[in-house]
């Protein structure tokens, strides 16, 4: 049963307006954390740390002051929109995640709203427009992420406001983030949503009444508009799920850095999973340490998201002279690659009703009813073993990459739990392989024998 909420979710199940279509159908999607913490670098005095770059800023023995006036050292020579779209573009990506603004406060865009901006760098020009622009060339639809967390405004807070002077501060915080996200839905008018951080505060917390008037606002602006579970909580100070267990808002936000394991863990809703190159990593960190993912690696994740109904968003971080590192430059090109030949088991897919098989993923085109068999892990034997829903045939399988390329299958047996067959692989593949699967009904009453 549940109970009357004022701010818990405004809609149940997954909304299906043409633009949610289009976002739930991107399958691969590029982040970009870009920023004054791409100039420390992860060092600062020659000192290494060891955390997140972007949050750099607040780590003990990095003084504050110094970090906000690194603004003033802001000019990124090699800076070129186009070319970090077209890297974008041959990877495959269908949308972008860009920080307008991280936890720092700094606005990559000359906002009026504070003078710690671009506007107010060497470079003084409109990052965010350049690459808005750049992306929307290219056919990339572009989100735009922006941290509620502000250490640069003075009346932003973590705790909950407590005296009468934080209280009257808070409220000129909130009005300042407003009108910074109106600013920015009507300066970018092609941003197709908003992709919110640092919503955990208790501060903020307690504001749901004013962050659901601030998103109706904002969903008025913009038709379409898609917001994540992260900005905002109910009225009970529930995140992401409200007091009742409803996702609240567009899609789960809650995958950052980690993957869901079965469709049970998803609960039927729309999610994307954030993800980093090195194990921690958004900003730029001139020295990576511990385990860098592989194309494959990576591929593996995407593969996985799609085949349990997600997006997959693989993060950025371009260097204080907007060159992206070379580390990043050849993942894009590997992926790109990959998605040249496979972007058919990808783009438009999603779930396909059938349970995990141990050779890889199984993802479903919406449209065509076409399976994918994204295959990673070849037995010894060269022989896969493929379990299909009762009362279904093994049809046809072939290359996605040599459509001639057919496969002889073997039936197992067959089983009110499910039909196996064997598939005899012809060579050890050396990347991941797409098989394309055009299952077939049987005839259940004649076949089905116990
Ligand atoms: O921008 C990247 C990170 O810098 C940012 N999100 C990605 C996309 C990020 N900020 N913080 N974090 C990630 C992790 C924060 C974790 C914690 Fe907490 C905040 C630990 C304690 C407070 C939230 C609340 C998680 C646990 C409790």
């Amino acid at each position: 049963s549940s109970i009357a909420l004022q701010h818990g979710a405004h809609h149940i199940g997954k909304r299906t307006d043409a633009q949610m279509e289009i976002w739930r159908n991107y399958g691969l999607g590029q982040f970009i954390h870009w920023g004054l913490y791409a100039i420390p670098g992860g060092h600062w005095q020659g000192k290494y740390y060891p955390g997140a770059a972007e949050w750099i800023r607040s780590w003990s023995g990095m003084p504050n002051e110094d970090y906000d006036h690194l603004y003033q050292q802001f000019n990124p020579k090699n800076f070129d929109a186009n070319a970090w779209a077209a890297q974008a573009k041959a990877m495959g990506a269908r949308y972008v995640i860009i920080t307008t603004k991280h936890h720092d406060g700094f606005c990559i865009w000359p906002s009026k709203y504070t003078d710690y901006t671009i506007a107010n760098t060497p470079y003084k020009k409109d990052a965010l427009k350049e690459i808005v622009d750049a992306y929307d060339a290219v056919g990339i639809d572009v989100y735009l992420y922006f941290s509620i967390i502000d250490w640069n405004h003075k009346g932003y807070q973590s705790a909950a406001p407590k005296t009468v002077a934080e209280k009257r501060d808070y409220e000129t915080f909130k009005t300042f983030t407003a009108n910074q996200l109106k600013e920015l839905l009507t300066n970018y008018p092609s941003a197709k949503g908003l992709w919110f951080d640092g919503t955990w505060d208790a501060a903020w917390v307690a504001q749901a009444a004013f962050a659901d008037s601030l998103e109706t606002e904002l969903r008025a602006m913009r038709p379409g508009l898609i917001i994540g579970s992260r900005f905002r909580a109910d009225e009970n100070g529930k995140r992401h799920f409200d007091t009742n267990g409803d996702l609240m808002d567009d899609y789960e936000q809650g995958w950052e850095r980690k993957l869901p394991k079965t469709i049970a863990d998803i609960h039927g809703n729309d999610w994307d999973c954030v993800m980093t190159v090195p194990e921690n990593q958004w900003g730029y960190h001139s020295e990576w340490r511990g385990h860098v993912k592989t194309s494959t690696e990576l591929i593996e994740m995407m593969a996985q998201s799609v085949a349990l109904d997600g997006n997959f968003v693989l993060n950025f971080g371009p260097d204080g002279q907007g060159t992206i590192r070379p580390e990043e430059a050849k993942l894009a090109q590997e992926i790109g690659d990959w998605m040249q030949i496979n972007h058919e088991a990808i783009y438009d897919c999603g779930y396909a009703g059938l349970e995990k098989q141990d050779w890889g993923y199984i993802t479903q085109n919406r449209k065509t009813g076409k399976y994918y068999l994204i295959v990673f892990n070849v037995p010894v034997s060269g022989t896969l073993k493929i379990k299909n829903a009762s009362g279904k045939g093994i049809g046809k399988l072939y290359d996605l990459a040599h459509p001639e390329q057919q496969y002889e299958t073997e039936e197992i047996h067959r089983s009110a739990e499910g039909n196996e067959y064997f598939i005899h692989l012809k060579d050890k593949p050396t990347q991941p392989k797409v098989i394309v699967w055009e299952s077939s009904d049987l005839d259940q009453d004649s076949d089905v024998r116990y």
